[in-house]
């Protein structure tokens, strides 16, 4: 058997990961300068470097580690379906014991007739699906003209070609000719950099109704559906004023558009609800799911169908599937999980306790000097960094200099908070206790000290012009 537990020298493995070991999201040749951190191991909330040190990880991996690292039940799941039925597939009239027990659970796990699911391997295929599904519906209901997606500035819905299409992140649309055609983009929710004058409320609103003036733009015979995050994410926990919610759901019932809550992030606890669309009032007809469906221990996503929308898909054969749909590993695994986040009262405790607390913390770091705005949404939270926080000021310094420097602090005292451009963020496993919060807030804090001080011996405490 190969077991790596016994690893390489740190040393070793950094070069060898250099080498050969091309990662996402980075620039290559800078990260061979500077060496990756090896992960080698986890427990709880915290991660083990090659080197032995231990990390507090507040992002809960890539925000999906919901009931934490080490549980040996989801590696008994894993291990167990192995050896009864290590893969078959969905397709041409199989099934198997893992995938149909697994879709009975998400049905009833999900709010309204969200009763039908389609699996993927992860959240942005979940999402291509969707692409295809939407269209498809409109195509089936004999209106194949309605076939525009409208999504939002600095959304995340995925890397595969149509989830990054559907995203609104300019630097992947620049890379291999994206976004693919029939998607368009509304201003994103974003109060603190973009409401002006503006009160939060006002501001829901007025975002709200870009979506009404898009659908008016395109004509609704040309459009199918309206993709957001409940909460958007990767764009740094972007939290909607209240306002928005129920005044975009009114723009998609009274226009006939299709609602599909990618709920990637957001589900399965993350905003102290199973999902964000209850949370937020949101009655989607269509929620991607990922991440916290497995809690990372397996890669499995899915979209999660309303009646209406399934009867109809269902009316004809939908040529789409992937060969790891519903993959029977990660569904005992999604299973296990599932039961752990219910039984063990997990999603109950983040709503009352854990993330209440989480709130009462995160709040002081309002009277910091460099903090202008803090987000939170149950167990996700933002700082929002500024050289003047009266006029809500950017950096004159090209975003992500003041982020990074902060993420850098953060990562030299073994905590793991994200950076967005300035934005600080965390996501930490929902079962972080409350001693681990006072922990994290405690190393946030002083990383945004040290980053102050830093900002001021090198004048960059000044506000774009
Ligand atoms: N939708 C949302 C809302 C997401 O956050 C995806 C879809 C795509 O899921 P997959 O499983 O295909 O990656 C995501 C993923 C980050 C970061 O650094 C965020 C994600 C992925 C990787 C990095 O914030 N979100």
């Amino acid at each position: 058997m190969t077991r790596l537990f016994n690893h390489k020298p740190t040393a070793e493995l950094q070069s060898l990961d250099a080498a050969h070991h091309m990662h996402p999201f980075t620039n290559g040749a800078q990260l061979a300068e500077k060496g990756t951190r090896v992960i080698t191991r986890a427990q709880g909330c915290t991660l083990t470097d090659s080197d032995g040190a231990e990390i507090l990880d507040a992002m809960a991996g890539l925000w999906c580690v919901n009931i934490g690292y080490g549980r040996d039940e989801l590696a008994r799941a894993a291990f167990e379906q192995m050896q009864e039925l290590p893969y078959y597939n969905t397709f041409f009239q199989t099934s198997h014991p893992p995938v149909i027990e697994l879709a009975q659970r998400i049905a009833a796990l999900t709010p309204f007739d969200l009763n039908h699911v389609f699996f993927a391997n992860g959240g942005s295929d979940a999402n291509d699906t969707n692409i295809r599904m939407v269209r498809t519906y409109w195509a089936l209901k004999g209106k194949p003209s309605k076939k525009t997606i409208i999504s939002r500035v600095n959304a995340y819905h995925g890397s595969t070609v149509g989830a990054a299409s559907l995203g609104g992140m300019t630097p992947m649309h620049e890379q291999g000719g994206l976004p693919i055609p029939d998607i368009t983009h509304i201003k994103q929710p974003h109060w603190w950099a973009e409401g002006g004058e503006m009160s939060p409320e006002e501001f829901g609103l007025h975002a709200a109704r870009a979506l009404e003036r898009e659908i008016e733009r395109l004509g609704q015979d040309n459009v199918a559906a309206f993709i957001a995050e409940p909460v958007q994410g990767a764009g740094a926990v972007i939290v909607p004023p209240e306002t928005y919610w129920p005044e975009i759901q009114r723009i998609c019932d009274e226009h006939e558009i299709l609602l599909i809550a990618d709920e990637v992030i957001c589900g399965f606890g993350r905003t102290g609800n199973w999902f964000g669309s209850q949370t937020f009032g949101i009655r989607p007809d269509i929620m991607t799911i990922a991440k916290g469906l497995s809690s990372g221990y397996a890669p499995i996503g899915a979209s999660v169908v309303s009646d209406e929308v399934a009867a109809v898909i269902d009316s004809a054969e939908f040529n789409h599937g992937y060969t790891y749909s519903g993959h029977p590993v990660s569904c005992a695994v999604a299973l296990e999980n599932l039961r752990i986040l219910d039984e063990e009262g997990i999603v109950e405790r983040v709503k009352t306790e854990t993330a209440p607390y989480l709130r009462e913390k995160w709040m002081t770091f309002a009277d910091h000097p460099l903090v202008g705005e803090v987000r939170i949404s149950g167990m996700m939270a933002a700082l929002q960094l500024t050289p003047d926080k009266a006029s809500r000021a950017a950096f004159a310094a090209a975003p992500g200099t003041v982020g990074t420097i902060c993420r850098d602090f953060c990562f030299g005292a073994n905590l793991i908070m994200r950076h967005v451009k300035d934005s600080m963020i965390i996501s930490p496993p929902l079962v972080i206790t409350k001693s681990e919060i006072d922990e994290m807030a405690d190393r946030a804090h002083k990383a945004l000290d040290l980053t102050y001080d830093r900002l001021k011996d090198e004048g960059l405490l000044v506000a774009a012009g």
